[in-house]
């Protein structure tokens, strides 16, 4: 069939929306008609050559919502007509990592995604005969697409896509750093560094599970407004900081007798390695945690002293915010809808998917939060 899609030729070039050719599913695949995505910065990171791992021609977007219209032989866990978001982290519940129950990064078909192609090695998708890549096993830059049935969480049918197409990246990176990576609970103090749409929804995520204190660092003042709307309690700006930002972030946060500070928990939202370091010596000594979500450019390193962690920081990192998709996406999508987390304020743009070369101007400008193609 064919269906119209954002494509990336060339590395560094604006997508071409055209129309493709896409092959129905075969075993164990699912067709869902995109309904909504968002614009990530992984997708940018890609579409600009700056990704050692890109591949072109490609169709981008791993943050979508929509609507299985079609299933291949073998399917069983989704019907036509279900609700799905598509998962770049799937969950097959059947690899060693699956059955570890201590990793989301179900190793499966983790091959195959990072190449570009479906689990049997091919694409479905085509343009003039020419191959196009499969982007982060979503491509949802398309108003159809093809999946592994293990790479869709089934979601309620209530829920607007519009708004939880975004839970398929940002909103589950953010609350599930802090709810499964962090494991944080009531009372804690949180410092989450780039308020940006990871950042503010780390805040909401420690706001949720009832944290004392939420500080929020960015280098944009227009941010302290964001953060405070998601739960953020205090508002740091590095650029006006007299000093050290580490003893500044470690007076902020001292409490008990000793008067020893540092927040229980630090989250890297900004992709900055200097960030990172800043954060994991502003947790606090003997148990706080760093955790890294911001992903640095290829080839970066991070570093700190041996002794921030001799004295008891840790320092961990999490992909899609530590979630198995297919058990944790509908989870979310039920919080949003029960108003125990907000999205609606953090969609800022909403666009045609011929105005999508604009969402990513948005995107470089600092200007959205999140841009969504609605289809
Ligand atoms: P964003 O651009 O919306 O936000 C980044 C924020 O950081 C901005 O508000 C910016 O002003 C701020 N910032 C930049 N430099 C700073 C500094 N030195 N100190 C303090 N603040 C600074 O980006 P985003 O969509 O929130 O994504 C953030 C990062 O998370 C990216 O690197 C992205 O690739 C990554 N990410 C990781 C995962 C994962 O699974 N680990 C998933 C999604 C996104
Ligand atoms: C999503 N990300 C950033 C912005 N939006 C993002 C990027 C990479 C990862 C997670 C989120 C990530 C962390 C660790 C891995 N990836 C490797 C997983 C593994 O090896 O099992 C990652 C993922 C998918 C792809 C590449 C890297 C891909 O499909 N190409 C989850
Ligand atoms: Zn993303």
């Amino acid at each position: 069939m064919k269906t119209r899609a954002a494509v990336a030729f060339e590395k560094s070039k604006p997508l071409e929306i055209v129309e493709v050719d896409l092959e129905g599913p075969k075993a164990f695949e699912v067709m869902v008609e995109i309904k909504a995505t968002g614009i990530c910065h992984t997708d940018e990171f890609t579409i600009s050559g700056a990704d050692p791992e890109g591949l072109f021609p490609a169709i981008m977007g791993h943050e979508g919502a929509g609507v299985v219209v079609e299933i291949g032989a073998g399917v069983t866990s989704v019907a036509v007509g279900d609700h799905v978001i598509p998962l770049y982290t799937p969950e097959c519940r059947s690899c060693p990592s699956c059955l570890s129950r201590k990793t989301n990064l179900c190793t499966s078909i983790r091959g195959t995604q990072g190449q570009g192609v479906m689990p049997d090695g091919t694409s479905r998708f085509s343009y003039k005969g020419q191959k196009l890549h499969h982007y982060m096993g979503c491509s949802t830059f398309s108003n159809y697409t093809v999946l592994p049935e293990i790479a869709v969480a089934k979601i309620r049918t209530d829920a607007p896509f519009d708004k939880v197409c975004y839970i398929g990246c940002g909103v589950t990176t953010g609350v599930g750093a802090v709810v499964n990576t962090a494991k944080a609970g009531p009372g804690c103090t949180g410092i989450v560094f780039g308020l940006g749409g990871i950042g503010l929804n780390v805040v909401q995520g420690l706001r949720l599970v009832g944290a004392d204190m939420i500080i929020g660092v960015d280098t944009n003042p227009t941010k302290e407004a964001w953060g405070r709307t998601f739960g953020m309690t205090h508002f740091v700006n590095p650029k006006t900081v007299v000093g050290d930002l580490v003893a500044h972030l470690v007076g902020m946060t001292k409490r008990g007798a000793d008067q020893i500070g540092g927040a229980d928990y630090t989250f890297d939202c900004t992709g900055n390695v200097d960030v990172m370091r800043t954060a994991l010596e502003a947790c606090h000594r003997g148990w706080g945690e760093s955790i890294i979500i911001g992903v640095a450019g290829a080839g970066q390193e991070i570093k700190t002293r041996p002794f921030q962690l001799v004295t008891g920081r840790t320092w961990k990192g999490t992909a899609f915010g530590g979630a198995r998709g297919r058990t944790d996406v509908p989870r979310i999508v039920d919080w949003y809808m029960d108003g125990k987390i907000s999205i609606d304020p953090m969609i800022t743009h909403i666009l045609t998917l011929d105005q999508i070369n604009t969402g990513f101007d948005l995107m470089h400008k600092g200007e959205s939060i999140r841009s969504v193609v609605v289809f």
